[in-house]
């Protein structure tokens, strides 16, 4: 299997079903070695990045100032040929081409143009799946129960046997909070009791005890989405949040823990103990003022955030505050479940007592929604329900990446390459302790501060010039979202253009 790369050979490969067209050519590592591990798995990846304007480009601006007449566009930062963008390379219109370190704000889990989903639209059963959208709850098609079992709980969290599925992160959490208090209040009136009177006209009117003045805990620092309740759990950026009511809903601290973690063993244990009693002093006082907590929500790594981890310890702790107040124990997957830590659900790390009661997703699995256990199920119809229900078009891409996420082991090479990545951090803020510190993560979920909020803008943008797409988050943190077709060959490109940047630094 293994071929000597040398001689200047350009042949083209087979690894088994892998065709290797490109041949490795950075002299680092392309001298006597074996090259099996640096085969690229998607078929025509470039050797690495091309630059040939600045960026943005003349035709990127070009664009800018069209679409800038009609909307608000101060986020675009390219415009992108999705055309000529493959695997872990993004092109955009100006013939740039970049290694993909952001991957469409961490929603693209096989790249660009993989050609196993492309694929599937040479089906035209499939083709239709995208032409006849559905109103998923009055009208599915006769494949989607076998479909939703088959795909989606295939994957499901262990213990949790329901999903509901929907069309974003923001309205998969949103829609799981009702969930919760659906739940919540079912508990509080017994099983089998009806709705007074009394409920049903005060909710019309916005009051209790129809609308009961119920409540979600989450952490400061955290992001579970825009819209409306959603927002009210968000509190990563005032610029998301400003103008804008909100529920007056308990907030507590997040681990803020000192790094390397080795060396502040016992300052960051405080620091659990410290935020995991402001939860428990949270819950009380709202329960005691008849703001009920009936959930708590957390993301199990803080994403937007700032890449703000905590330890198992806490999580198993978190989950047993909330056993011992009642309430439901939500875990907000969307940005790291589908694979990016090494395993399909983040909190597979964190060794927990038991499941917990809901896990959303969204992004890298193609379509929103949310696991849970039966008993968050409504009894009722129509009360967690919306026009499309998710999109059987979406749940079909997910088949096909959860297939090549099987076939190809990606969550082992999600792990190799996130070691290599993780390894290559470390000696980048050895050596730059000026600018770098507190490389953290699990897999390729990954993320480096710098010493200024100017700085890490700065790197961001130069990194850009060298041709690395990369993303920011919190207040002075680069990310590192790749694909999980993300391979060692490709944190070799990422570490080496960063390094030079780095050194380039003034
Ligand atoms: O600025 C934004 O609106 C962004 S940038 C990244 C996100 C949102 N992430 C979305 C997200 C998330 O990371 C977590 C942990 N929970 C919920 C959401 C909301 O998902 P969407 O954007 O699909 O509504």
């Amino acid at each position: 299997m293994a071929q000597l790369c040398g001689g200047g050979v350009t042949p083209a490969i087979n690894f088994g079903r892998l065709c290797l067209k490109q041949w490795w050519k950075s002299g680092s590592i392309c001298q006597n070695i074996y090259i099996r591990n640096v085969s690229s798995l998607v078929v025509g990846e470039p050797d690495g990045p091309s630059v040939k304007t600045s960026i943005p480009g003349p035709k990127s601006k070009q664009l800018l100032d069209e679409l800038s007449a009609i909307q608000q566009t101060g986020s675009v930062q390219l415009f992108v040929d999705y055309d000529r963008s493959i695997g872990n390379y993004i092109a955009d219109v100006d013939g740039n081409v970049l290694l993909d370190v952001y991957t469409q704000i961490s929603s693209l889990p096989l790249g660009y143009n993989h050609p196993d989903l492309l694929k599937l639209l040479d089906n035209p059963f499939n083709v239709k799946a995208i032409v006849n959208r559905p109103a998923l709850g009055v009208f599915p098609g006769s494949d989607w129960p076998k479909k939703v079992k088959n795909i989606l709980l295939d994957v499901a969290p262990k213990g949790l046997s329901h999903v509901t599925t929907m069309m974003c992160g923001s309205c998969s959490n949103e829609n799981a909070f009702k969930n919760i208090f659906i739940w919540y209040r079912k508990t509080q009136r017994g099983e089998n009791i009806d709705f007074t009177e009394d409920e049903r006209s005060s909710c019309m009117i916005n009051q209790s005890p129809g609308s009961p003045p119920l409540s979600i805990l989450s952490f400061k620092g955290a992001f579970h989405g825009r819209t409306l309740g959603a927002l009210s759990t968000t509190h990563s950026k005032y610029i998301h949040k400003i103008d804008v009511p909100a529920f007056d809903w308990p907030i507590a601290s997040f681990p803020e823990y000192k790094y390397p973690l080795e060396e502040h063993k016992s300052e960051n244990e405080a620091e659990d103990r410290r935020c995991l009693a402001e939860v428990e002093d949270r819950i009380t006082e709202y329960n005691k003022h008849g703001k009920n907590v009936a959930g708590v929500i957390v993301e199990p790594i803080q994403a937007e955030g700032g890449d703000n981890a905590a330890s198992p310890e806490f999580f198993q702790q978190l989950q047993r505050i909330c056993k011992k107040y009642g309430c439901a124990f939500f875990v907000d997957e969307v940005q790291t479940g589908g694979g990016p830590t090494g395993k399909m659900w983040c909190h597979e790390h964190f060794n927990l007592d038991s499941p917990p009661d809901i896990v959303s997703f969204s992004k890298k699995m193609q379509l929103g929604g949310y696991y849970m256990k039966e008993e968050f199920s409504p009894s009722q119809p129509y009360r967690v329900f919306n026009t499309w229900m998710g999109d059987p078009g979406k749940l079909l891409l997910l088949q096909g990446v959860l297939s090549v996420i099987k076939r190809d082991s990606l969550l082992s090479v999600v792990q190799k390459s996130g070691e290599k990545l993780l390894n290559g951090l470390y000696d980048l803020q050895k050596e730059f302790p000026a600018l770098l510190f507190a490389a953290r993560g699990r897999g390729t979920f990954l993320a480096i501060s710098c010493t200024s909020t100017k700085l890490r803008d700065d790197l961001v943008n130069r990194l850009k010039q060298k041709g690395i797409q990369s993303g920011g988050c919190g207040e002075y943190s680069i990310r590192i979202r790749p694909a999980l077709i993300f391979q060692t060959q490709h944190a070799e490109i990422f570490l080496d253009q960063f390094r030079q940047v780095l050194r380039e630094t003034k």
